[in-house]
């Protein structure tokens, strides 16, 4: 049993980790930037280290957090989300200095990280992929002879990318060349390589994926699927398991062949497949592979009971899985909302500042994960994610229901959030329906046929004493 895991990582994943390290018996350390002193997780945690300078550089400065994790007896690294959770050369490091890193191998990252190569190794292994080019391209001419041979609409793609950056829909020739040259441009900004690769277009699939965990004994289960499609702008808002709208045919297509490749390819610890599925064609396509844990797990934990954080853990400690696919069951319906420090009436621009009134919602099936409290104060720097409230029912409907009375019961004050957005959806008929695909929530927004105002008065002065109040931090003044 590892006696001592350090948490790459801030917010409310930090805390997350530490309440399952907890639960095993392990003691935690914790890492901080200056922004982050007076942070929930730090005061959790049973040791925490300040990491001085830039706070964003604190929780990506892998050599530093490797080193203090040897300094501080630590066994094991968890990387959360984001930051350094994806990043081959991290578990690699880790691997060098003797460090476990709580998660896949680096190859396996290195493999899947590539989504070319990804969806190459996953076609090989039998699940459909979006018909389109099978290398990367830099050039035009092998754009254009590739865009005849797929034919209109379509989709470029950055090789190397993510968060929808370098991706462009493209509906004619004449598109494509401008399309072409600028989505090489911004991959070769955002990710130092511009290789595009082309899709065949689906006009408003669902976003589907499949929560995998792999031991180091090849056994690979699956723990069902969330439906994804509610976001806006490539953040991901609200996740389902299972998802409403699934026929029970194609679930069972999907999450058997999802395991069924994977065991072909081999993986270890928790994963998660994405897939675009058109409900109405009966048809999904593999689109990429993240090898880390999501904030979206939480889901799955609630319909489950499986701690997906504590089985990561155990994995990596070696320990084979201690159920078969068969003693996984699955009960009910949950739904995630995160709630963010941004302001819907101005197109949902992060809003840092001070919270100066918090309740969160309570009773039957509400499950909150949040990093804050009252009189905290939201950093700028971050991710503007303060926190994620999950419920749970034993059908859709009353799912629904529930989620629509907890969100009337969430208050947030001195900063915007978009809480008064999923007023609105969890009163939406489209949504009690199931009836939504990835632009869903784009569609309603440009229609106007949310109606939301801010809550409660905005401390304009709070918002610029926080941000001052961390700049300085920042500067150690
Ligand atoms: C697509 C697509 C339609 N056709 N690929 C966006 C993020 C990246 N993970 C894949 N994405 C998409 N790929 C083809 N061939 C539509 C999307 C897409 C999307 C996918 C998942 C979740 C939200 C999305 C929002 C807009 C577009």
């Amino acid at each position: 049993m590892f006696r001592k895991v350090l948490i790459a990582n801030r917010g409310e994943v930090a805390l997350r980790i530490i309440r399952a390290c907890k639960e095993l018996g392990i003691r935690t350390v914790a890492i901080y930037s200056e922004a982050d002193v007076r942070s929930l997780y730090v005061k959790k945690a049973d040791e925490a280290y300040l990491l001085p300078g830039d706070p964003v550089r604190a929780y990506l400065d892998y050599v530093r957090i490797v080193d203090l994790a040897r300094q501080v007896g630590a066994d094991a690294i968890h990387p959360g989300y984001g930051f350094l959770a994806e990043n081959a050369d991290f578990a690699r490091y880790c691997r060098r200095r003797g460090v476990t890193f709580i998660g896949p191998s680096p190859e396996q990252i290195d493999t899947f990280g590539d989504k070319v190569k990804a969806k190459k190794v996953m076609s090989s292994a039998g699940l459909p992929v979006v018909p389109g080019t099978d290398k990367p391209i830099s050039r035009i001419e092998d754009a254009l002879h590739a865009a005849r041979e797929i034919g209109f609409p379509l989709m470029l793609k950055a090789a190397y990318g993510g968060g929808g950056r370098g991706m462009r829909v493209v509906r004619s020739e004449e598109e494509l060349r401008t399309a072409f040259e600028s989505a090489y441009r911004e991959a070769e900004t955002f990710f130092g390589r511009g290789d595009i690769f082309i899709e065949k277009y689906l006009e408003n699939p669902k976003h589907i994926e499949v929560q995998v965990l792999g031991d180091k004994y090849g056994n690979i289960i699956h723990l069902g699927e969330r439906d994804c499609s509610i976001q806006r702008r490539h953040q991901k808002l609200i996740e389902i398991a299972p998802s409403p709208a699934l026929p029970s045919y194609l679930r069972m297509k999907i999450l058997g062949n999802a395991v069924r490749a994977l065991m072909k390819v081999g993986y270890e610890n928790a994963g998660t497949l994405e897939f675009l599925v058109d409900v109405k064609a009966g048809k999904y396509y593999f689109i990429e592979m993240n090898t880390r844990l999501q904030v979206e797990h939480t889901v799955t934990e609630t319909i489950t009971g499986v701690d997906i954080v504590e089985a990561m853990i155990r994995i990596a400690m070696g320990e084979p899985l201690p159920y078969l696919q068969s003693d996984v069951t699955f009960r009910g319906y949950a739904v995630e909302f995160r709630i963010n420090a941004e302001d819907p009436k101005r197109g949902f621009a992060p809003s840092p500042g001070k919270i100066t009134a918090y309740y969160s919602p309570g009773g039957p099936g509400v499950r909150i994960d949040a990093g804050v409290y009252k009189d905290y104060i939201i950093p700028p720097y971050y991710d503007s994610m303060i926190a994620k409230m999950t419920v749970w029912a034993l059908t859709w409907e009353k799912t629904v229901a529930r989620a629509r009375r907890a969100i009337d019961e969430f208050i947030v004050r001195g900063v915007p959030t978009n809480i008064p957005l999923y007023r609105e959806i969890t009163r939406d008929p489209d949504f009690l329906r199931g009836d939504f695909g990835v632009r869903f929530l784009e569609e309603k927004i440009r229609r106007g046929e949310y109606d939301f105002e801010v809550e409660g008065e905005i401390d304009k002065e709070d918002i610029v004493l926080a941000i001052s109040a961390a700049i300085a931090a920042h500067y150690g003044l």
